[in-house]
């Protein structure tokens, strides 16, 4: 079966046919990937079945992997598997439930932060649970040139505490070691090293705020950019099928999870997250 890629919205996203990720790939077959998922930001890859070992090679052919700071969620033999599960054993749950519930790119409170994830769902609801995407680089591109020049140059403060001090969702705050990580500071505007796009760079679950504004200023500014980024009419919105393996690239995408499913409905999943070496 040869490689076909289609893409799901003009903006993002594609579904890539006729590769099995369960089985090393041929260089000529990574590369035909990596340009398809430098172009698409996010491919989807139906019907797989990868065990940890395949998911973590796979993974590492795009770079280093990194190791969720929420140790308990990662897979006690892998530590580079991030299980995003609401499904118990021995009354405790496999992983983080309802993880990544706000508008987000993977680790932006790391010094380094991510360059993509691989999400892979084991177990998913029979309806509900969907993961939302939207373009960072689409949404530069669609600001007015002021705004653009007002934005490149200023730098953001990012902290994983953030997503759980009411910065975004108050119901996810509960038992998270909140202080692992200091705050740390990043472009708002990211040139990417692949494509060449300006993308913004700041997020509602971990940026916290815009350094050189006055706060009111940088509440606005935030505020207007993370509600541009993702407008109804440009995000991409994935419905899960047990299977799905779905790599993004976190340099040109804000993602979030949507929890409109409940317990009786298990959602397992495995991540790796691949590190941004550039
Ligand atoms: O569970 C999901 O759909 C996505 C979770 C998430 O935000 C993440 O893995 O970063």
């Amino acid at each position: 079966m040869s490689l076909e890629i289609k893409p799901i919205t003009p903006i993002l996203g594609a579904e890539v046919s006729g590769v099995d990720l369960s089985r090393p790939l041929s260089n000529a077959e990574f590369d035909a990937v990596h340009r398809a998922f430098v172009t698409h930001s996010l491919l989807v890859f139906r019907d797989q079945n990868l065990s940890p070992e395949a998911q973590i090679e796979f993974s590492r052919r795009f770079g280093p992997l990194m190791v969720h700071v929420l140790k308990g969620a990662n897979l006690e033999d892998h530590p580079e598997i991030y299980r995003v599960s609401n499904v118990k054993k021995d009354g405790k749950t496999q992983g983080r439930s309802y993880a990544g519930q706000y508008w987000h790119s993977d680790l932006t409170y790391e010094p380094r932060p991510s360059l993509g994830s691989l999400l892979y769902g084991l177990e998913v609801p029979e309806f509900g649970g969907d993961t939302l995407f939207a373009s960072t680089a689409h949404a530069f591109e669609t600001l007015s040139p002021t705004m653009q020049a007002m934005l490149d140059g200023l730098t953001a403060e990012h902290h994983f505490a953030h997503a759980f001090r009411g910065g975004a969702n108050p119901a996810a705050r509960k038992g998270d070691p909140l202080d692992e990580r200091p705050p740390v500071r990043h472009p708002v505007v990211r040139t990417h090293p692949e494509t060449g796009r300006k993308c913004v760079f700041v997020n509602e679950g971990f940026t916290v705020r815009i350094i050189e504004l006055e706060p009111k200023e940088s509440e606005a500014v935030l505020g207007f950019l993370c509600q541009h980024m993702t407008r109804s009419q440009v995000v991409l919105r994935h419905r899960w099928r047990t299977g799905d393996a779905v790599l993004w690239d976190n340099r040109a995408l804000v993602h979030r999870a949507v929890d409109d499913y409940g317990d009786d409905q298990p959602r397992h999943m495995h991540r790796t997250t691949i590190e941004d070496t550039d």
